[in-house]
Parts: structure tokens; C-alpha cells; sequence
């Protein structure tokens, strides 16, 4: 009897994994933004991934790019370009938040 139940439990434990995996929908992108040091690449990247949706977030400071991948059933580009510029950030053809901008360290800021 519980050996039943422990095989069912694990079926089940199987399943409900491979239901979550399917549902998910990763999708990759790269985002232009105004990232200068590595104090940025840090902000960006740490608050990226605190957003629901998104996997994983890279910046490479030469390029100011950032490389994300997210679950596109959860969350969408543009929501992801608004995340930056709240986070003080232009991202591709959006501004930056001028609030969240006027909070960065000065060494983050492009005009001084
Ligand atoms: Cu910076």
C-alpha cells in the first residue's frame, strides 16, 4: 500500500514538472541601454531578475547591452524595456525614468 503511494506521489511530482516546463515559453533578446560602469551592470542585472518572468539577465558594459531570456508567457519586451527604465535606464527607443535616474550614483549618470 505505500509503496503505491509513494510511486503515485512521485508520478505525480513528475508530472506536475513536465506541465511546468511546457508552460514555459523562454524567449532571448537584447536591449540597448545607457548602462556606463559596472555598478550599472549590477543594478541592472540584479533588478532585472528580481522581475517576474525573467530567467536571466547579462549586461556587457562595452556594448551596453543587455542580454536577457524570460518566460514570454509571463512577461513581454516592452514590459521588460519599462523594468529598465524604472531601474533609472533608457532601454532601446524608451527613456528613462527621470526619478529613478536622479538616484543613481553620480558616476551612473551621462551628463554628470
Ligand atoms: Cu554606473
Amino acid at each position: 500500500m505505500m509503496k503505491i503511494f509513494i510511486l503515485s506521489a512521485m508520478l505525480l511530482l513528475i508530472l506536475s514538472f513536465v506541465l511546468k516546463s511546457q508552460n514555459q515559453d523562454v524567449s532571448r533578446a537584447e536591449i540597448k541601454t545607457s548602462a556606463v560602469c559596472e555598478m550599472c551592470k549590477e543594478r541592472i542585472e540584479k533588478g532585472l531578475k528580481k522581475i517576474e518572468g525573467i530567467i536571466s539577465a547579462s549586461l556587457n558594459v562595452e556594448t551596453k547591452i543587455v542580454s536577457v531570456e524570460f518566460d514570454s508567457t509571463k512577461i513581454t519586451l516592452d514590459e521588460i524595456r519599462k523594468g529598465i527604465t524604472k531601474l533609472g535606464y533608457d532601454a532601446d527607443d524608451l527613456k528613462r525614468d527621470p526619478k529613478a535616474y536622479k538616484k543613481l550614483p553620480k558616476c551612473c549618470r551621462i551628463d554628470g
